[in-house]
C-alpha cells in the first residue's frame, strides 16, 4: 500500500472509499463533513439516518467507524468516523493520551472497514483538526503514524492499494509532507 498525499478538496477524489470526519450524531455537520453531504447529495444522509434508526441509535462512538452509499460523489462508499475534540491543558497527559489512541482508533477502524468493503483506494482527511481543534502537527503523527504502523504490521492485508491523506491548504499539506518524511526516513 502506498501512502500519499494531495492538497485540495475531498469531495473530488476518485478513489473508491472517502472518509468522513463527523460528528457521533451522524447527521451531518459543518466542514468536510458539510462538504461530503452537499456534494454527495441527500442519499448519505438518508443512509447516516437508517444507521441511527438501527444499530446506532446512540450515535456512532468516538474512534469507531460506519461506511454508507457515497451518493453522488466519485466514490463507492463514505466511510463516516468520529474524531476526538482536543483537550484542554487541564485535562492532564493521561486524557491526552486517551484521545490520541482514539484519534489512531478513527485510522485503524476506517481503513479496516475500507479493506474489508474491498476497497483499493481510500481518501483521507485530517480527522479533528478542523471543529475539534486538533493541532495540525500532532494531528499528522498520529494519522501517518497509525497508518505507517498498520502497513508495516500488514494488517491491512492485500486489500489496499493507496492511502490517500486530503490536505484542505498549503500549510496542512507542508505539515503533513514533513511529518511523513521525518516518520518515513528519519528528520
Ligand atoms: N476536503 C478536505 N479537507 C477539508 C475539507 C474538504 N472539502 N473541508 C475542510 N477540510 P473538520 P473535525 C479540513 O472541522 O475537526 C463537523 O461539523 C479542515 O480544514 O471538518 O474532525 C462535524 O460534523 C480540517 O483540517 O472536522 C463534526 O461536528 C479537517 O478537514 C466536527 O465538524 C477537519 O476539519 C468534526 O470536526
Amino acid at each position: 500500500m502506498e501512502i500519499t498525499l494531495t492538497q485540495g478538496d475531498i469531495t473530488r477524489q476518485r478513489v473508491d472509499a472517502i472518509v468522513n470526519a463527523a460528528n457521533s450524531s451522524l447527521l451531518g455537520g459543518g466542514g468536510v463533513d458539510g462538504a461530503i453531504h452537499r456534494a454527495g447529495g441527500p442519499e448519505i444522509l438518508a443512509a447516516c439516518r437508517a444507521l441511527r434508526a438501527g444499530h446506532y441509535g446512540k450515535g456512532l462512538p468516538t474512534g469507531q467507524a460506519v461506511a454508507t452509499t457515497a451518493g453522488r460523489l466519485p466514490a463507492r462508499w463514505v466511510i463516516h468516523t468520529v474524531g476526538p475534540v482536543h483537550p484542554r491543558p487541564e485535562d492532564g497527559a493521561p486524557e491526552l493520551a486517551r484521545r490520541t489512541e482514539l484519534l489512531a482508533s478513527c485510522y485503524r477502524e476506517s481503513l479496516r472497514i475500507a479493506a474489508e468493503l474491498g476497497a483499493r483506494s481510500v481518501a483521507l482527511p485530517a480527522v479533528s483538526t478542523g471543529v475539534y481543534g486538533w493541532p495540525m502537527e500532532s494531528a499528522a503523527r498520529t494519522a501517518l503514524g497509525e497508518v505507517l504502523e498498520l502497513e508495516r504490521k500488514g494488517s491491512l492485508g492485500e486489500a489496499l492499494d493507496e492511502a490517500r491523506f486530503v490536505l484542505f491548504g498549503a500549510d496542512a499539506y507542508g505539515v503533513f509532507e514533513q511529518v511523513l518524511q521525518e516518520l518515513s526516513h528519519g528528520p
